[in-house]
């Protein structure tokens, strides 16, 4: 009886020190050090390989390592019946807020105009923008993006949000569907994208939309990177219709190191932590799973397959 980690693109090293810290005598095994497939009974699984857990004859669970499961869903060749579960962690909505209203301030305040010029030794005021006067426009109210928009009103921002189905939240204007969606857009000055990845939502951070608004736009991407068309991100930035992009959230991660946003001025990257799984406070939730698995009692945090969360 084993459980496998299988991790592409980044560390394994504290996943697997929780674990065995947590339970001592488990069998850990690192993806693709993998020994015989028949003794994997667990996976716990961020971005794995397409095609791989079908090598599993005796898989009970496949568990995301965060609050998503599509790049476990998008594989095609899945095993069938093996159910998957996906954490639930109290402290990531609020992680997402606090990176999100960071981002809002900073670009508010100047703040990486500041650190460049601090670099460069010059003592240069720009006033600063009133969140009185900002239109902040957040795509997608589930409970990230509903909590978000709550915050970010409280600290005086027109705050105005859009969803596909109509939502309705205290101190904020809301838009829902294709219809709505043009005069959201031209509210807004700061966008912010926290819709779940579904085909209705893929590419929707495209030319078409940055044109609707309002001219030097800023945008952040803190959703999934298959939300935005990057060419058109770039085209954009180029003719000035948006000022800015706070990104963490890229097609492919790690972004590769020949990526033009990683130089590019008006860019900020970072590395896909706006609400980081912390191993030691999910650890708990994993491995009661991994037991429930091997014992086939009902799991915890199952996702509906069909529904994809
Ligand atoms: C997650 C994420 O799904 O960090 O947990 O994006």
């Amino acid at each position: 009886m084993a459980l496998l980690v299988v991790i592409t693109g980044y560390q394994a090293t504290p996943w697997v020190s929780k674990l065995q810290a947590f339970e001592p005598k488990l069998d850990i095994r690192v993806w693709p050090e993998v020994g015989d497939p028949d003794e994997i009974d667990f996976a716990l699984t961020w971005r794995h390989p397409m095609g791989e857990f079908k090598k599993y004859r005796n898989l009970k669970c496949i568990a995301s390592m965060g609050a998503g499961v599509e790049h476990i869903l998008c594989d095609p060749d899945l095993p069938h019946g093996v159910p998957i579960t996906r954490i639930v962690e109290p402290s990531m909505p609020q992680s997402m807020i606090e990176y999100v209203v960071m981002v809002v301030l900073n670009y508010c305040r100047h703040y990486d105009l500041y650190r460049k010029q601090q670099i460069e030794q010059q003592w240069l005021l720009k006033i600063p923008i009133l969140a009185r006067n900002v239109g902040i426009g957040i795509m997608g109210l589930g409970q990230l993006g509903g909590d978000a928009a709550e915050k970010l009103s409280h600290l005086g921002f027109q705050v105005a949000g859009w969803n596909r189905t109509p939502k309705i939240i205290n101190g904020v204007k809301t838009f829902s569907g294709d219809d709505q969606l043009n005069e959201f857009l031209a509210h807004t000055r700061i966008l912010i994208c926290l819709l779940p990845l579904t085909p209705g939502t893929k590419d929707i951070l495209n030319r078409d939309l940055f044109d609707k608004l309002q001219p030097g736009a800023y945008v952040i991407n803190v959703a999934r990177g298959e939300h935005l068309v990057e060419q058109d991100l770039l085209y954009a930035l180029e003719t000035g219709q948006l000022s800015g992009a706070c990104l963490d959230v890229f097609r492919t991660e790690p972004l590769p190191k020949d990526h033009p946003f990683w130089r590019h001025p008006k860019i900020v990257v970072t590395p896909h932590i706006s609400s980081l799984t912390i191993p030691a406070a999910v650890v708990p939730q994993i491995i009661e799973n991994y037991h429930r698995a091997l014992s086939g009692n009902p799991l915890l945090n199952e996702v509906d397959i069909r529904r994809g969360y």
